[in-house]
Formats: C-alpha cells, structure tokens, sequence
C-alpha cells in the first residue's frame, strides 16, 4: 500500500520528485493488476477520471428509470409489471452503488448530484430518448442493457477496487433485466402483426442510439489512452461496440426482426458484422443537452429532488439525535 505523503517540502522540488517516485510505484501496481484502493496514493488524474466516469456512471442509472418508470402503470399483466418494477428499483440500486463508490474517492453525494441538477455533469446518451409504446420496454432491456452489459463486464476488473467490485453486483442483475427484455421481445415478434410491427419499430428507433451508447469513435474518444493505461479501461469504446453487434445480429434473427441498416454485412474474413456510418451529429447533439428529452429528464430529477428534501431533512435530524444519544451513554 501507498499511502498520499504529507511531509514533503513543496518549494524544494523535493515533492515532485516523490510524486514520480510514488506515479512509477502507482502504474507497476496498476500493471501487476493490483486493485488500487481508497486510501492509497493515486494520481490526481487517475482520481479526477474515476470521479468523472464513476458519477456519469451513477447519475445515467438514476436517469435511466425515468423512460422505463414511465411504463409502470400501463405494463400490460401483473407479471409484467412486477418485472418491471424490479429492474427499475434495481437501477436504483446501482445509482447508489456508483455514488457510494465515487464517494470513495472524496467527492461528495450532494457534490455530485449538484453537478447532475445543474446540467454540468453528462450522463448517458441513451437515456434522452423517449419510450412510446409498450415494445420501447422490450427493446431498452434487450439492446440498453445488452449494451451495458458489454461495456460494464470488463469494469469488474477495472483497477480501482472499489469501482470493480460494485460492477460484479450490478453485471449480475444487468443480465437479468436482459434477459427480460429480450422476452418481451421474443411475446411481441411472435404475436399478432401488429405486435410485431410494434417490436420492429422499437428495433428501429433504438438500434442507433444504442450502438452510440459506446462513446465516440477510439479516434475521437478524449480518455480512452489514459484509462487504458490505467486499465480502467480494458478495450476500446470502437471494441465494445463491434463486440455488441456482432452479439446482436444473431439474436435479431432470432426474434424475426430486422436491424435497421442496410450496410450491415458479415465480414467473411474476420468473421465481424460490419455496420454502417452512425450519426455522430446525433450524438453531438444529445450531449450538449439537446436530444429529444434532455430538458425533460432534467425536469424530472429535479422535480423529485425538490420533493425529497423533507425527507434528507428528517434523515439527517435522527443521524443528529442518534448522534447525541450515543455521546450522552
Ligand atoms: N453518453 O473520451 P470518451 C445503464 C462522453 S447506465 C454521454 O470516450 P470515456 C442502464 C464522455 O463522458 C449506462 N456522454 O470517454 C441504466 C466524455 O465526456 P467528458 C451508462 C458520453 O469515459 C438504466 C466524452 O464523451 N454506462 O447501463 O473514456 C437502465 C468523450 O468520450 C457517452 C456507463 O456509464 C454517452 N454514451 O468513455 C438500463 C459505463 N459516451 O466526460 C441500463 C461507464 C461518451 O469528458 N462509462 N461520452 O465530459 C464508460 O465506460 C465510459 O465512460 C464510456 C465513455 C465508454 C461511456
């Protein structure tokens, strides 16, 4: 372990010298594979980007119950309510692992989710698009979390312990709500036309949004080199998605469906399905808060975090008269 050093001397340059010493110790543990933990040395960088990545992270899973908790009352059985209703309070959870897990790395809940309110920090491209009929349930649980399940399986052997251990617990469910997801899909492609067609245009509306899902291009992607390098990243946002759609098509097959490409093609070579331009105005777009629901998801989590205030009110004054029980015994 590695603990920050206090006692050097910053005017003698005798601290940057440290700091390279402790940076060279940092990135042998990181490639030994070692899990850095909350209380050792790390790189302001690495911290920063932890940060950074983690509370995206937590915020896009706490956003991403809105599209889905808007079919909460109109899921059409008792079992698929009660399906639905637990993939959502499962997001819920794993927004709260993730803000637990940043915390970890000094910043706080109320710091983060400020940053969410104020519209500072991002949070998934994905989550800004709207769900129109009952198939958008399917589709978001057969592409959405497919997706994350791609992304989020090599974060369980991210280098930061923390961030990696939370990823096990959450992996597990994200194939659960898959699996969902892709049952609603299989009812709806093989009942009547209309549930078909109503299957092939959630197909069609989600396919691109999600292959966006990934981040930009590796050319264009800001801090894939430096995650890489500290194997928070563990393949590149272009690996992922190509991973995602050569996992798919077979799957799409399967359901009767098609992908709403007509470039998409298998590379006899490489044994990959090739796929066609994405729109990467679209997702310029989105993430500079102009996507299709950006306002009114902000709207939303605002809304409920002006509700809830009477609620971290009453929490915090029984921490406070816990607090004073336990100093009076
Ligand atoms: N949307 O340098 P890059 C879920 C930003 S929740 C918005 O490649 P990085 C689920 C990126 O942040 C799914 N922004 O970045 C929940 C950066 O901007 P900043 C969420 C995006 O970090 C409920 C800039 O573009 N999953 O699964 O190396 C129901 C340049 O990108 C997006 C995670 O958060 C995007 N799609 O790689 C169902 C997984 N993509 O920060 C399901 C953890 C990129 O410089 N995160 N940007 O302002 C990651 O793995 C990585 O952060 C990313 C991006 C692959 C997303």
């Amino acid at each position: 372990m590695y603990t920050q050093a206090l006692n050097t001397n910053p005017d003698s340059g005798e601290r940057q010298l440290e700091d390279a010493g402790l940076a060279a110790r940092f990135q042998a543990r990181v490639d030994a594979e070692e899990r850095i933990e909350p209380n050792d040395w790390m790189p302001a960088a690495y911290r920063r980007t932890l940060t950074r990545q983690i509370s995206q992270h937590a915020h896009s899973e706490i956003v991403g119950m809105l599209p889905e908790g808007n079919w909460l009352t109109r899921a059409p059985s008792l079992r698929r309510k009660a399906a639905l209703l637990a993939k959502v309070q499962d997001e819920c959870g794993h927004g709260l692992y993730l803000y637990a897990a940043a915390e970890t790395l000094g910043s706080s809940r109320e710091e983060l989710v400020d940053q969410l309110l104020s519209g500072k920090a991002k949070y998934s491209s994905i989550f800004n698009y709207p769900t129109l009929t009952w198939a958008d349930i399917g589709a978001i649980g057969w592409l959405v979390d497919g997706a994350a399940i791609m992304n989020q399986i090599p974060l369980c052997r991210c280098s930061y312990g923390p961030y990696a251990r939370a990823m096990i617990r959450v992996c597990k469910e994200e194939s659960f709500h898959q699996r969902q997801g892709y049952e609603i899909m299989l009812t709806l492609s093989r009942g009547t036309p209309e549930q078909k067609e109503m299957a092939q245009d959630a197909l069609n509306r989600w396919w691109w949004p999600c292959l966006m899902m990934f981040g930009p291009p590796d050319a264009a992607s800001l801090h894939s080199d430096t995650s890489t390098l500290w194997k928070i990243k563990r393949f590149s946002n272009d690996e992922l998605r190509q991973k995602f759609v050569d996992a798919t098509v077979p799957q799409a097959r399967i359901l009767g469906l098609s992908l709403p490409d007509p470039e998409l093609r298998l590379d006899e070579e490489s044994g990959h399905w090739r796929y066609g331009e994405i729109d990467w105005d679209e997702f310029k777009q989105v993430i500079a808060g102009n996507g299709p629901c950006n306002r009114e998801r902000l709207a939303a989590r605002r809304k409920a975090h002006d509700e809830g205030e009477w609620v971290r009110e009453a929490a915090l004054a029984y921490a406070q008269k816990q607090r004073g029980k336990a100093l009076a015994a």
